[in-house]
Protein backbone atom coordinates (compact mmCIF):
# COMPACT_ATOMS: atom_id res chain seq x y z
CA UNK A 1 0.00 0.00 0.00
CA UNK A 2 2.84 2.03 1.32
CA UNK A 3 4.29 1.29 -2.58
CA UNK A 4 1.50 3.13 -4.12
CA UNK A 5 1.00 6.03 -1.80
CA UNK A 6 4.87 6.99 -3.17
CA UNK A 7 3.97 6.51 -6.78
CA UNK A 8 1.02 8.51 -6.49
CA UNK A 9 3.31 11.48 -5.03
CA UNK A 10 5.70 10.99 -7.05
CA UNK A 11 3.24 11.62 -10.35
CA UNK A 12 1.69 14.63 -8.27
CA UNK A 13 4.66 16.40 -7.71
CA UNK A 14 6.30 15.41 -11.03
CA UNK A 15 2.55 17.24 -12.68
CA UNK A 16 2.97 19.99 -10.73
CA UNK A 17 6.89 20.59 -11.63
CA UNK A 18 5.75 19.88 -15.10
CA UNK A 19 3.29 22.70 -14.84
CA UNK A 20 5.41 25.36 -13.15
CA UNK A 21 8.33 24.78 -15.92
CA UNK A 22 5.95 24.76 -18.78
CA UNK A 23 4.47 27.81 -17.68
CA UNK A 24 8.06 30.02 -17.25
CA UNK A 25 8.90 28.02 -20.30
CA UNK A 26 5.48 29.90 -21.95
CA UNK A 27 6.16 33.73 -20.71
CA UNK A 28 9.74 33.31 -22.35
CA UNK A 29 8.43 32.50 -26.09
CA UNK A 30 6.52 36.04 -26.57
CA UNK A 31 8.27 39.17 -26.47
CA UNK A 32 8.59 40.75 -23.33
CA UNK A 33 6.35 37.97 -21.81
CA UNK A 34 7.65 38.40 -18.82
CA UNK A 35 6.34 41.95 -17.81
CA UNK A 36 2.59 40.10 -17.92
CA UNK A 37 3.69 36.86 -17.06
CA UNK A 38 1.18 34.32 -16.72
CA UNK A 39 -2.07 37.47 -17.16
CA UNK A 40 -0.31 37.33 -20.65
CA UNK A 41 -2.29 33.99 -21.04
CA UNK A 42 -4.24 33.07 -18.41
CA UNK A 43 -7.40 34.53 -16.73
CA UNK A 44 -6.35 33.98 -13.42
CA UNK A 45 -2.81 36.21 -13.36
CA UNK A 46 -0.88 33.59 -11.16
CA UNK A 47 -1.54 30.99 -14.17
CA UNK A 48 -3.01 27.70 -14.83
CA UNK A 49 -6.82 27.18 -15.58
CA UNK A 50 -8.79 29.26 -18.17
CA UNK A 51 -7.12 30.82 -20.73
CA UNK A 52 -7.78 34.43 -21.98
CA UNK A 53 -8.52 35.55 -25.72
CA UNK A 54 -4.82 35.20 -26.60
CA UNK A 55 -3.93 32.29 -24.74
CA UNK A 56 -7.02 30.71 -26.09
CA UNK A 57 -5.71 31.89 -29.89
CA UNK A 58 -2.49 30.60 -28.99
CA UNK A 59 -3.11 27.12 -27.88
CA UNK A 60 -5.74 26.88 -31.00
CA UNK A 61 -3.39 27.92 -34.12
CA UNK A 62 0.47 29.17 -32.31
CA UNK A 63 1.61 25.82 -30.48
CA UNK A 64 4.07 23.72 -32.33
CA UNK A 65 4.60 19.80 -32.12
CA UNK A 66 6.71 20.43 -28.82
CA UNK A 67 4.07 22.63 -27.63
CA UNK A 68 5.90 26.27 -27.71
CA UNK A 69 4.44 29.00 -28.94
CA UNK A 70 5.34 30.21 -32.34
CA UNK A 71 5.43 34.26 -31.98
CA UNK A 72 5.76 35.65 -35.74
CA UNK A 73 4.20 38.11 -37.90
CA UNK A 74 0.42 36.25 -38.09
CA UNK A 75 0.08 35.97 -34.25
CA UNK A 76 1.01 40.07 -33.85
CA UNK A 77 -1.33 40.40 -36.62
CA UNK A 78 -4.02 39.74 -34.70
CA UNK A 79 -6.26 41.65 -32.03
CA UNK A 80 -6.97 38.74 -29.79
CA UNK A 81 -9.08 40.72 -27.61
CA UNK A 82 -10.78 43.29 -29.30
CA UNK A 83 -9.00 46.47 -27.87
CA UNK A 84 -8.43 47.72 -31.69
CA UNK A 85 -4.29 47.34 -31.04
CA UNK A 86 -2.73 43.75 -32.38
CA UNK A 87 -0.74 41.76 -30.47
CA UNK A 88 2.20 42.89 -31.49
CA UNK A 89 1.50 46.58 -31.13
CA UNK A 90 0.82 45.56 -27.12
CA UNK A 91 3.87 43.33 -26.40
CA UNK A 92 5.57 46.01 -28.56
CA UNK A 93 7.09 43.90 -31.71
CA UNK A 94 4.10 45.36 -34.15
CA UNK A 95 6.23 43.03 -36.78
CA UNK A 96 6.40 39.90 -35.35
CA UNK A 97 10.12 39.65 -35.67
CA UNK A 98 11.09 39.13 -32.49
CA UNK A 99 13.27 36.04 -31.62
CA UNK A 100 14.77 36.43 -28.50
CA UNK A 101 16.03 39.20 -26.34
CA UNK A 102 14.86 42.50 -25.39
CA UNK A 103 12.19 44.04 -27.40
CA UNK A 104 10.56 47.95 -27.96
CA UNK A 105 9.67 49.60 -25.18
CA UNK A 106 8.71 47.46 -21.77
CA UNK A 107 7.18 50.62 -20.28
CA UNK A 108 4.61 50.35 -23.12
CA UNK A 109 3.39 46.80 -22.96
CA UNK A 110 0.04 46.10 -22.72
CA UNK A 111 -1.66 42.79 -21.83
CA UNK A 112 -2.55 41.71 -25.60
CA UNK A 113 -5.61 39.20 -24.05
CA UNK A 114 -7.18 41.74 -21.42
CA UNK A 115 -8.95 44.27 -23.64
CA UNK A 116 -8.92 46.52 -20.81
CA UNK A 117 -5.24 47.10 -20.77
CA UNK A 118 -4.35 48.96 -23.68
CA UNK A 119 -1.27 51.02 -25.40
CA UNK A 120 -2.42 55.03 -25.69
CA UNK A 121 -3.64 55.56 -29.05
CA UNK A 122 -1.13 58.46 -29.40
CA UNK A 123 2.10 55.80 -28.67
CA UNK A 124 1.35 53.60 -31.05
CA UNK A 125 -0.50 55.45 -33.30
CA UNK A 126 1.97 55.19 -36.26
CA UNK A 127 2.74 51.89 -35.99
CA UNK A 128 -1.18 50.33 -36.01
CA UNK A 129 -1.64 52.05 -39.83
CA UNK A 130 0.13 49.24 -42.46
CA UNK A 131 2.98 50.58 -44.33
CA UNK A 132 2.66 48.34 -47.60
CA UNK A 133 -0.10 45.67 -48.62
CA UNK A 134 0.24 42.47 -47.17
CA UNK A 135 -1.59 38.99 -47.84
CA UNK A 136 -0.68 36.64 -44.96
CA UNK A 137 -0.51 32.77 -44.65
CA UNK A 138 -3.51 31.44 -43.45
CA UNK A 139 -3.73 29.51 -40.32
CA UNK A 140 -4.15 26.74 -39.83
CA UNK A 141 -3.06 25.33 -42.97
CA UNK A 142 -3.62 22.35 -43.82
CA UNK A 143 -7.06 23.20 -42.24
CA UNK A 144 -10.77 21.54 -41.73
CA UNK A 145 -12.92 22.79 -42.24
CA UNK A 146 -12.05 26.81 -41.59
CA UNK A 147 -9.19 28.58 -41.85
CA UNK A 148 -8.49 32.42 -41.46
CA UNK A 149 -6.76 34.42 -43.62
CA UNK A 150 -5.13 37.94 -42.76
CA UNK A 151 -4.23 40.92 -44.58
CA UNK A 152 -3.20 44.59 -44.50
CA UNK A 153 -3.87 48.00 -46.42
CA UNK A 154 -2.43 51.14 -45.78
CA UNK A 155 -5.05 53.02 -47.29
CA UNK A 156 -8.60 52.95 -47.65
CA UNK A 157 -9.38 50.70 -51.19
CA UNK A 158 -11.89 48.67 -52.99
CA UNK A 159 -11.23 45.23 -51.82
CA UNK A 160 -12.02 41.71 -52.72
CA UNK A 161 -10.66 38.56 -51.04
CA UNK A 162 -11.64 35.20 -52.75
CA UNK A 163 -11.14 31.28 -52.85
CA UNK A 164 -10.41 29.71 -56.33
CA UNK A 165 -9.81 25.94 -57.02
CA UNK A 166 -7.35 24.25 -58.96
CA UNK A 167 -8.86 25.03 -61.75
CA UNK A 168 -9.19 28.38 -61.40
CA UNK A 169 -12.95 28.66 -60.99
CA UNK A 170 -14.28 30.87 -58.45
CA UNK A 171 -15.61 28.66 -55.04
CA UNK A 172 -16.08 31.84 -52.65
CA UNK A 173 -16.35 35.60 -52.29
CA UNK A 174 -15.48 36.14 -48.50
CA UNK A 175 -15.17 39.89 -49.15
CA UNK A 176 -16.05 42.48 -51.12
CA UNK A 177 -16.26 46.22 -50.94
CA UNK A 178 -14.67 49.73 -49.28
CA UNK A 179 -11.84 49.17 -46.78
CA UNK A 180 -10.30 51.83 -43.93
CA UNK A 181 -6.59 51.03 -43.80
CA UNK A 182 -5.61 48.65 -41.47
CA UNK A 183 -5.36 44.68 -40.56
CA UNK A 184 -8.12 42.02 -41.47
CA UNK A 185 -8.81 38.83 -40.16
CA UNK A 186 -11.13 36.62 -41.86
CA UNK A 187 -12.70 32.88 -41.84
CA UNK A 188 -13.47 31.10 -44.61
CA UNK A 189 -15.38 27.93 -43.50
CA UNK A 190 -14.64 25.82 -46.13
CA UNK A 191 -18.11 26.56 -47.95
CA UNK A 192 -18.64 27.27 -51.44
CA UNK A 193 -21.58 30.55 -52.90
CA UNK A 194 -23.92 28.27 -51.96
CA UNK A 195 -23.35 26.95 -48.72
CA UNK A 196 -22.09 23.24 -49.85
CA UNK A 197 -18.72 22.28 -47.56
CA UNK A 198 -16.04 22.06 -50.62
CA UNK A 199 -14.02 18.70 -51.04
CA UNK A 200 -10.15 18.48 -49.59
CA UNK A 201 -7.66 19.69 -51.68
CA UNK A 202 -5.45 23.07 -52.89
CA UNK A 203 -6.97 26.07 -52.87
CA UNK A 204 -6.35 29.36 -53.67
CA UNK A 205 -7.26 32.71 -51.82
CA UNK A 206 -6.81 35.90 -53.44
CA UNK A 207 -6.49 39.46 -52.53
CA UNK A 208 -7.30 42.59 -54.69
CA UNK A 209 -6.74 45.81 -53.46
CA UNK A 210 -6.51 48.87 -55.46
CA UNK A 211 -3.73 48.32 -57.85
CA UNK A 212 -2.09 45.26 -55.46
CA UNK A 213 -3.14 41.98 -56.56
CA UNK A 214 -1.64 38.69 -54.46
CA UNK A 215 -2.74 35.03 -54.30
CA UNK A 216 -1.49 31.91 -51.55
CA UNK A 217 -2.10 28.40 -51.36
CA UNK A 218 -3.75 26.66 -48.76
CA UNK A 219 -5.10 23.01 -48.62
CA UNK A 220 -8.58 21.87 -46.78
CA UNK A 221 -7.50 18.04 -45.41
CA UNK A 222 -10.39 15.92 -44.16
CA1 LIG B 1 -5.38 43.77 -28.49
Amino acid sequence: MKKYIYIFLFLVSSFTASLLISRDFRVGQIPNGGINSCANCHVNPSGGGPRNSFGQKVEESFLNIQGNVQWGPQLAALDSDGDGFTNGVELQNPTGNWSGGPVGDPSKVTNPGDPFSKPSPTSVAIENIPQQYRLLNNYPNPFNPSTTIVFEIPKEEYVSLQVFNINGELIKTISQGEFNAGRYEKIWDGKDEYGNLVVSGIYFYKLRAGHFEKAQQMILLK
